[in-house]
């Protein structure tokens, strides 16, 4: 049986350490096939030589890396000390992988690229490497050959039986650590995809690989669905409550209502979820508060209805935003709301309307992020043309850094500001949450005395100072929105 190290690269990305549901779905598919599977979570800068020889003792046939584009950079000083020690055959799959393989070729010591989705393909691979046969026509495979041309083999249909696949098997991670630093919240996923094209997520792209597009989107057998989170359950045993880290956990609304029933039967766990606005019908948000669900992350995005249409392919209007949000308060589901700065085509004052409508809907928490250029998307092809990209784009580690894109429409100090207001309105929100009608009006005046001050607050969030560290323990720990532990 072939020997696996797969190696995930999950350093400051400006969250957590997180279960990767991919790479336990993937540890599943190579045990269930009898290969040997060993497993490393990269969450902080190591040295490279330690890790290739904590790789090599295991003597791998294969070692495989797994990252998003934010993450690309680590992959060269990794792979180049396992290949300085080894001739290890090395591959790369995941997100960036499958929506960018030539720039994963531009590591040499990277031989093989795995696209798309891998519990068949990879389980395939091993069978060959194990029987010592070729692997270059190995389907879902792009190949570095010893002349140095790439062999591209297709990518196979992608499985529309969900229910066909193993559990995911997250024993490969730390479950515990990871679980505890999020309260005992444990993060899962039950669906796959998302049936909308956003110009700026990774979903359009990926959707695109695939010979079967119109099976990108799915959802297993409710039974199957109930199966998947209580073995996840196993894991731990102190669940507080659950994360869907789901694109769109309710865009089948037939298929989550009965979910929606089962769950509280059968698990009755407290829960949170992504949601579109304009799936937040009165019987959906209905079946989402029996069920239990307590918080729903909106992506709002823009404040902007100009920006949500034009340049986010998003037809989302600010009436249906708000309407959702009055229908998640009326059910007593808490809101969060996601939303993203720094956009190509944003003004200054378009920005400042993302700022509007969040204190329009009052969100009971936020997110604000930097617009990142993620390979293969439309936004990310109009930033190409009309000059937006400089090398300092690529650099940041995720999007919570600095805005990416050549400051043309706006100007960088107005989108670093108006993200950390948004921030701090957020902030706010979420520190006087639990304060009832009184909420609203503290976190407006906590929100007015804190602008009036907006360099000494700018300055808390970004630099790392003791006055900060100070403050932090101090005073202001629940104000301050959480950074990742590294
Ligand atoms: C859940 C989720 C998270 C979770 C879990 C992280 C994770 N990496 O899975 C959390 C909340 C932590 C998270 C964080 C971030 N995320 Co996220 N996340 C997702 C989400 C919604 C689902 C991922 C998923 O589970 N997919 C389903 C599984 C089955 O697919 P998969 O992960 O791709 O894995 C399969 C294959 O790729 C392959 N495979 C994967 N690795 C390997 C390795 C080898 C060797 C092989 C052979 C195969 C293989 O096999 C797997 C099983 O089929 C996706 C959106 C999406 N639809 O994919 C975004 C997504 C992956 N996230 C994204 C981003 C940008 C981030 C952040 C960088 C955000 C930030 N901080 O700025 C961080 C990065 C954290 C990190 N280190 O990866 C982007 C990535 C874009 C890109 N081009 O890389 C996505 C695509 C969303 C988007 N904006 O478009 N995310
Ligand atoms: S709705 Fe969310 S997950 Fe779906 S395509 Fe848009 S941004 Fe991506």
């Amino acid at each position: 049986m072939a020997r696996v190290y797969l190696i995930y690269i999950d350093i400051r990305t400006g969250f957590y350490p997180e279960l990767h549901h991919g790479l336990a779905s993937l540890a599943a598919a190579i045990r269930q096939n009898g290969h040997v599977l060993s497993f490393h979570h990269l969450l902080k800068e190591e040295s490279p030589e330690v890790l290739s020889a904590m790789v090599l003792k295991f003597n791998p046939d294969i070692v495989g890396f797994s990252f998003t584009t934010n993450q690309r950079k680590y992959l060269k000083k990794y792979s180049k000390a396992i290949q300085h020690q080894s001739k290890v055959l090395q591959i790369a799959g995941g997100v960036h992988a499958t929506i960018d393989p030539m720039d994963v070729f531009n590591v040499d010591s990277i031989q093989g690229v795995c696209i798309g989705e891998g519990e068949q393909t990879f389980p395939a691979l091993l069978r060959k490497v194990d029987a010592g046969e070729s692997i270059l026509d190995t389907v879902g495979f792009w190949w570095r050959t010893r002349q140095g041309r790439i062999k591209k083999n297709p990518v196979p249909a992608l499985n529309p039986d969900l229910s066909s696949l193993p559990y995911p098997d997250y024993s490969i991670f730390n479950v515990n650590s990871i679980n505890e630093a999020a309260s005992g919240w444990m993060t899962m996923m039950l669906t796959r995809g998302c049936p909308h094209h956003c110009s700026y997520c990774a979903n359009h792209v990926l959707r695109s690989i695939y010979p079967n597009k119109k099976d990108y989107v799915r959802v297993p057998p409710v039974k199957h669905a109930i199966g998947i989170i209580k073995n996840n359950l196993s894991y731990y045993s102190n669940v507080k409550g659950i994360v869907f880290g789901d694109d769109l956990l309710i865009w089948h609304k037939k298929w989550f209502k009965e979910f929606a029933d089962r769950y509280r039967c059968e698990v009755g766990l407290p829960f949170t979820c992504n949601a579109r606005a304009e799936y937040l019908t009165e019987d959906i948000c209905s079946s989402l508060k029996k069920a239990g669900c307590v918080l729903v992350a909106i992506g709002v995005e823009s404040g902007s209805e100009w920006v949500r249409r034009y340049i986010l392919n998003r037809k989302t209007s600010n009436d249906q935003i708000i309407k959702a949000c009055q229908l998640l308060k009326y059910f007593d589901i808490q809101i969060l709301s996601f939303n993203i700065l720094g956009l190509p085509g944003e003004t200054k004052r378009l920005m400042q309307e993302t700022l509007s409508l969040n204190k329009r809907i009052k969100p009971d928490m936020g997110a604000a992020y930097y617009f990142f250029p993620y390979p293969g998307t439309q936004l990310r092809s109009i930033c190409e043309q009309y000059g937006f990209l400089d090398e300092s784009s690529e650099e940041p580690s995720g999007y919570l850094e600095r805005p990416t894109i050549k400051p043309i429409q706006w100007k960088r100090k107005d989108c670093v500001r108006i993200y950390h207001k948004l921030r701090l309105y957020f902030a706010t929100r979420r520190a006087t949450r639990n304060l009832g009608f009184a909420s609203s009006f503290i976190a407006t005046c906590l929100y007015l005395l804190f602008s009036i001050f907006p360099l000494f607050f700018v300055s808390l969030f970004t630099k790392r100072s003791r006055l900060k560290y100070i403050l932090r323990k101090l005073m202001y720990k629940q104000l301050l929105p959480q950074e990742p532990k590294t």
